[in-house]
């Protein structure tokens, strides 16, 4: 299995389990994985995505075996990188919240996987490296979109021609991921992490989800127009209701998700 699904109470956690080449990224791979996603969307009692990676490592990118120049011929990329975009996208819409659990190192399209998660934790021991230049080629898997608006043109030049490795902590204070924690308490504070998000109001989630992603494009005036039309969606939600009740009754809100 190159995708191992754990079913917890709640929501999921999504395994890369190719531990021996670094979770490398084959097209089996991407299929579980984008199977594993849609099934996890499908399932009413799942609320939140916990992806992370078996072994030292959370995803080395391209598995370059898979690639290599024979006969002098290279291989034909772009229907490669179409199940990469495939992936991005549904990472990016998924109506779940999708923690990221970054356990070793991230490379390539390993690292901007990563990227699309909503909220990365990443173990203080991991690095993010945008490995292409190393091999001749461009981020890609969203980087040259992710990299400029999280860090800046500056850091996001740097990182992308040097291909230097990130560590997580400087990762963190440069704003690329959330949190960098100790290695021994990353799958634990991922897991609670991921617990709390399936227990908030969600369909709400989804919908901030979708505003923060439109705002990159949008001019001020067209965000307003989103905010106020995604805001009355969400006030119709019975969480929303729910919300209220419990704050005027000085109680704990018990949220379904809808
Ligand atoms: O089709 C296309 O090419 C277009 C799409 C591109 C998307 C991309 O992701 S391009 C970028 C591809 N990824 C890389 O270039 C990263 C390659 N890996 C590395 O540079 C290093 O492995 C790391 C810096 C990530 C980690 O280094 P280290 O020293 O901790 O580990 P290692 O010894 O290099 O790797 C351990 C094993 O995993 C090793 O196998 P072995 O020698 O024990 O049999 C290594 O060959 C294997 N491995 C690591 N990365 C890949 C890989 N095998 C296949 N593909 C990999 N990407």
């Amino acid at each position: 299995m190159t995708v191992l699904v754990d079913k917890c109470a709640g929501y999921r956690q999504l395994t890369l389990n190719r531990p021996d080449r670094l979770n490398a990224l084959s097209v089996e791979m991407h299929k579980a994985l984008m199977t594993a996603l849609t099934e996890a969307e499908a399932d009413p009692e799942c609320r939140a995505i916990l992806l992370t990676g078996a072994g030292r490592g959370f995803c080395a990118g391209q598995n370059l075996v898979d690639v290599q120049v024979t006969d002098g011929r290279p291989p034909e990329l772009k229907p490669l990188l179409e199940l990469y975009n495939a992936l991005v996208r549904k990472l990016r819409g998924m109506a779940l919240p999708v923690v990221c659990a970054v356990n070793g190192v991230a490379a390539g399209a390993g690292a901007n996987l990563a990227l699309a998660g909503d909220i990365v934790l990443a173990a203080k021991s991991a690095s993010f490296i945008q490995a292409f230049s190393r091999i001749g080629l461009i981020p890609d898997c969203g980087g040259t979109w992710f990299l400029p608006r999280l860090v800046g043109m500056a850091r996001a030049r740097a990182l992308a021609i040097l291909a230097e490795p990130l560590p997580a902590e400087r990762a963190a204070e440069w704003g690329l991921i959330w949190q960098a924690v100790d290695d021994d308490r990353l799958m634990d504070e991922a897991h609670a992490l991921a617990a709390r998000l399936a227990s908030q109001a969600t369909t709400g989630i989804a919908l901030t989800k979708r505003a923060l992603d439109a705002a990159e494009a949008n001019p001020l005036d067209a965000q307003l127009d989103l905010e106020r039309d995604l805001q009355d969606a969400a006030g119709r939600t019975a969480d929303y209701a729910e919300g209220v009740q419990a704050f005027l009754a000085k109680r704990t809100p018990v949220f379904t998700g809808h």
